[in-house]
C-alpha cells in the first residue's frame, strides 16, 4: 500500500519510519511518501498562500500549488487515488475506517495549514473529509500520521500473528483486559492468582470479565453499543457486520 502525504512541512512526517511502521517499511507491505506542496508553486517568490476574498482573519492555501501536488502523484500511480483531507470538519475517523481504507492500493492525504485551503481545489480533487477527534489543532499533518499508523496495521502482512492478537480493543467491541509481566508481587501488589493457576478456561473466563467490566466503567459507548450487538446475534445469528 502506497501513501502520499501532500504537505507544506515535511519534516513533520518523516519520522513515521520507526518500529512496526518502518519494519513493514522495509519488508516492502508499505511505502509512504511525502510530497512538498510548495515544490509545486508557480509564484516566483515560492508563496502557497493569499488572502482570503472577502477578508477575515488569516491567510488560505492556493488551489494551484495543491492541485499540481496531487496531479504529480496521480500520473504517477497512473490513476487518480483517493484523496482524504483531514480537516476537523470530517467524519471522525474510526477503527472500521481504517479497515476499509487499508483495501486501497494508493491513498493521498491532504495536510492543510493556516486558515484552510481554497474550496475550488478541494472541491476537484477531495474524496474524503476526514477528523481524528473534536478538538482543533494546527494542521493535518499529525492526524495524517495517526491515520497512517491505524491504516498500516491493517495492511496484510504488516502485523505479526502475536501481534494482531494482541490488539484485540475495538475488534470485539471490548477494551483490552488487564495483562502483568515478572515479578508476582511488586510495591506489595500482587499478580492475580488465576494467571498464575495454569488453568486456561479460568484464565480466559477472568479476561473476559475483566474486559467487560472496564468498558462498562471506561467507555460506556462503547458497552452500550456491545450489548446491542450481542442482542441482535441472538435474535437473528449470523448477523453482525
Ligand atoms: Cl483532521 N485537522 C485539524 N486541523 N484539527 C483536527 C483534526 C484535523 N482532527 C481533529 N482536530
Amino acid at each position: 500500500m502506497n501513501f502520499y502525504i501532500l504537505t507544506l512541512f515535511p519534516d513533520m512526517v518523516r519520522e513515521l519510519n520507526t518500529s512496526i511502521i518502518g519494519r513493514a517499511v522495509q519488508a516492502g507491505h508499505l511505502a509512504i511518501e511525502t510530497v512538498n506542496i510548495r515544490d509545486y508553486t508557480l509564484d516566483k517568490h515560492n508563496r502557497v498562500d493569499d488572502y482570503p476574498y472577502g477578508g477575515g482573519a488569516g491567510m488560505l492555501m492556493q488551489a494551484q500549488p495543491v492541485y499540481d501536488a496531487y496531479q504529480a502523484v496521480a500520473e504517477r500511480v497512473g490513476s487518480r487515488p483517493r484523496c482524504i483531507y483531514l480537516t476537523p470538519q470530517g467524519s471522525t475517523f474510526t477503527q472500521a475506517m481504517a479497515r476499509e481504507y487499508a483495501r486501497e492500493t494508493d491513498l493521498v492525504f491532504l495536510c492543510g495549514h493556516y486558515e484552510g485551503i481554497d474550496e475550488r481545489v478541494l472541491e476537484e480533487i477531495v474524496t474524503d473529509y476526514v477528523s481524528i477527534g473534536d478538538y482543533v489543532l494546527t494542521g493535518g499533518e499529525l492526524p495524517a500520521m495517526v491515520m497512517v499508523d491505524a491504516i498500516s496495521r491493517m495492511v496484510p502482512g504488516v502485523l505479526t500473528n502475536q501481534e494482531s492478537g494482541d490488539f484485540e480493543s475495538f475488534e470485539n467491541g471490548l477494551l483490552e483486559y488487564p495483562q502483568y509481566s515478572r515479578p508476582e508481587e511488586w510495591m506489595g501488589r500482587k499478580v492475580p492468582p488465576v494467571l498464575l493457576s495454569g488453568h486456561h478456561k479460568n484464565i480466559a473466563d477472568w479476561r473476559q470479565q475483566q474486559s467487560e467490566q472496564r468498558t462498562k466503567e471506561r467507555r460506556p459507548d462503547l458497552w452500550q453499543r456491545y450489548l446491542q450487538r450481542r442482542q441482535g446475534e441472538t435474535k437473528e445469528p449470523g448477523s453482525f457486520k
